[in-house]
């Protein structure tokens, strides 16, 4: 007869131990940690892909304390997991408010979006504000404000550190805009991400700065100038976390995780 699978024969059969239980946070366990969200309810989050760019989604799944996202009127093979207290979902109406464009469920066109038609239409359901946990934690200002400049990593070409604009701050995320580039490199990130560097960073440490898409002499780009000629203002240093020094330097060996073949290290 064959046996059922359990952990304590297949703890033994492996000479294995399991992780104890008091390496996880009370949110890591299951069944006992639970989020509030319900499967059906519509809420707006960023799209992992474009991490700039909130979408219209329906919670498709919840496991404990993670839920799975499904962007409406798209396939499946788009899900995603987040944690439920994740500063990247939102409810319904937030993007309005704060100003942000929304991706509509496929469709839809724009101006022609109203979330309470919207939900009835679908018989979904509008996920209650008290859910987001963000959205009720009080935040330290971090002194980056909309419109001031500074350098920021192009996460989509990461080896390039790009003149930036802040082109919304709201709680301590900040979106990067490249100038004079598209939005498709934009990007939410926390204030104190390592992607972002004040104005005269690149300069400082010796690193080439990607100036502005067609600036017209790029050689002889000048950040006072620049600031001058658009009229706007350096993000204050600071604002940006300071690190203690980390001691690495140039030519350095070491082991490391091939993000593109997260297998390789
Ligand atoms: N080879 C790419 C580089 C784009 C870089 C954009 N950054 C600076 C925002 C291209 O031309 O598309």
């Amino acid at each position: 007869k064959k046996k059922t699978w359990s952990w304590p024969a297949y703890l033994e059969e492996e000479r294995a131990v399991a992780a104890p239980v008091k390496l996880f946070k009370e949110h890591q366990s299951f069944p006992q940690s639970r989020n509030g969200f319900k499967v059906g309810m519509k809420l707006e989050g960023l799209d992992p892909c474009h991490p700039a760019l909130f979408c219209v989604l329906t919670v498709a799944e919840v496991q404990g304390y993670r839920i799975r996202l499904h962007f409406d009127g798209y396939p499946e093979c788009y899900d995603y997991w987040v944690n439920a207290d994740s500063w990247e979902v939102k409810p319904p109406g937030w993007c309005e408010k704060m100003g942000l464009k929304l991706l509509l469920p496929k469709g839809c066109r724009d101006g022609e979006f109203n979330w309470n038609t919207y939900v009835k239409n679908c018989r979904g359901q509008l996920a209650p504000k008290h859910l987001f946990k963000s959205l009720n934690t009080s935040v330290t200002p971090s002194g980056f404000r909309a419109g001031m400049k500074l350098e920021a990593v192009d996460r989509k070409n990461p080896s390039l550190i790009c003149v930036a604009t802040i082109s919304a701050a709201v709680d301590n995320r900040l979106l990067i805009h490249f100038d004079n580039w598209d939005d498709t490199y934009d990007y939410w990130c926390d204030a104190s991400s390592p992607y972002i560097h004040p104005v005269g960073y690149c300069e400082e440490v010796g690193l080439t700065l990607t100036t502005p898409a067609e600036y017209k002499q790029p050689k002889s780009f000048s950040w006072e100038k620049y600031l001058e000629e658009t009229g706007t203002q350096a993000a204050p240093a600071r604002a940006f976390k300071q690190r203690p020094p980390h001691g690495f330097q140039t030519g350095m060996k070491l082991e490391a995780v091939d993000k593109r073949n997260a297998m390789l290290i």
